[in-house]
């Protein structure tokens, strides 16, 4: 199954015959004061080092998400994809809780977009896909609704169910456009949780084969050697089918656990990436 996303000019494939997916987590002001009160003022220009760092790790998408409180989110969102468009040619992951800011984004947008994202709830579901759908993007869905985020991997399942049913069967988008989130979480408040999580990947890769994709970092939240801890649950995740990440494309640790389960879970032929991607760093010394 590929989920083919699209800037004017670039395409990126995620899919589990794929090179596994890096979503840069980094245009986000989520725990960054300085950011935060530089996009109150206006000020986006932080925006283009954070493009920057991020091409220059590896990335293949750009999440962006301009969840500032007290802000005007529905005009940064679309400033930001408009300028972070102007700075690359990779795909953009455009991520709000704001379902106008997510409009937004989508109008101004070039391309095919991943849209981050809908829930199982009705309501979200109700206003979330029909953007979705109306502007040809792919969108990210998580398995959690009005009720509760489910501890278990099988009620994750029958929420995925529910949203695949709705999204597919109801709006009319394509099976290969839906990437699940399977709901990462910190390790630092209860050690069991991401064996939740790993479960959940491979059962939705057996039960419907879509892709996925979570956010890497908060499995590692709250504690130390956190890229230690992230690297090595991308790679038992992209064991279980995980296909993509938001994550910090910043760090050469995660990004070269990835590109390592690519290698030795035989989506690396002949290894060539991993030789490649060695060469130009000793070539830059
Ligand atoms: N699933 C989906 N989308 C998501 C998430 C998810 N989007 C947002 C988030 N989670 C993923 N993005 C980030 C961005 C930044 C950080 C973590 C996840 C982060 N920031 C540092 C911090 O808060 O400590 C800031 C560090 C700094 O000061 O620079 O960790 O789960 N679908």
């Amino acid at each position: 199954m590929h989920t083919v996303l699209g800037s004017a000019s670039t395409k990126v494939v995620i899919g589990d015959d794929q090179p596994f997916c890096v979503i840069g987590e980094r245009i986000n002001p989520t725990g960054r004061k300085k950011f935060q009160e530089q996009l109150r003022a206006g000020d986006l220009s932080q925006i283009e080092a954070d493009v920057a760092a991020q091409v220059e790790g590896g990335a293949h998408v750009l999440d962006v998400n301009m969840g500032v409180p007290l802000a005007d989110e529905v005009d940064l969102l679309s400033r930001a994809v408009r300028l972070a468009q102007s700075l690359t040619d990779l795909p953009l992951c455009i991520d709000s809780s704001v379902v106008e800011a997510l409009d937004a984004g989508l109008a101004v947008y070039q391309g095919k977009a991943l849209v981050n994202s809908v829930t199982a709830e009705d309501e979200r579901l109700d206003a979330i896909l029909p953007l979705v759908k109306r502007y040809g993007a792919a969108v990210i869905a998580l398995p959690n609704d009005e009720d509760e985020i489910p501890m278990s991997a099988d009620r994750r399942l029958e929420l995925t169910d529910k949203i695949i049913d709705t999204a597919a069967g109801v709006h009319g988008i394509p099976i290969e456009d839906i990437v699940i989130d399977p709901l990462a979480m910190p390790i630092g408040a209860d050690t069991s949780v991401v064996g939740v999580t790993l479960e959940t990947i491979s059962k939705i890769r057996a039960a419907y084969g879509v892709n996925m994709t979570l956010g890497a970092s908060n499995v590692s939240f709250g504690m130390p050697g956190r890229h230690t801890i992230g690297a090595a649950f991308l790679a038992m995740a992209a064991k279980c089918g995980l296909t993509s990440a938001i994550m910090d494309a910043r760090s050469p640790q995660i990004v070269e656990a990835v590109r390592a389960a690519d290698l030795l879970l035989g989506n690396d032929a002949w290894g060539a990436n991993w030789i490649a991607a060695h060469r130009a760093k000793q070539a830059a010394g």
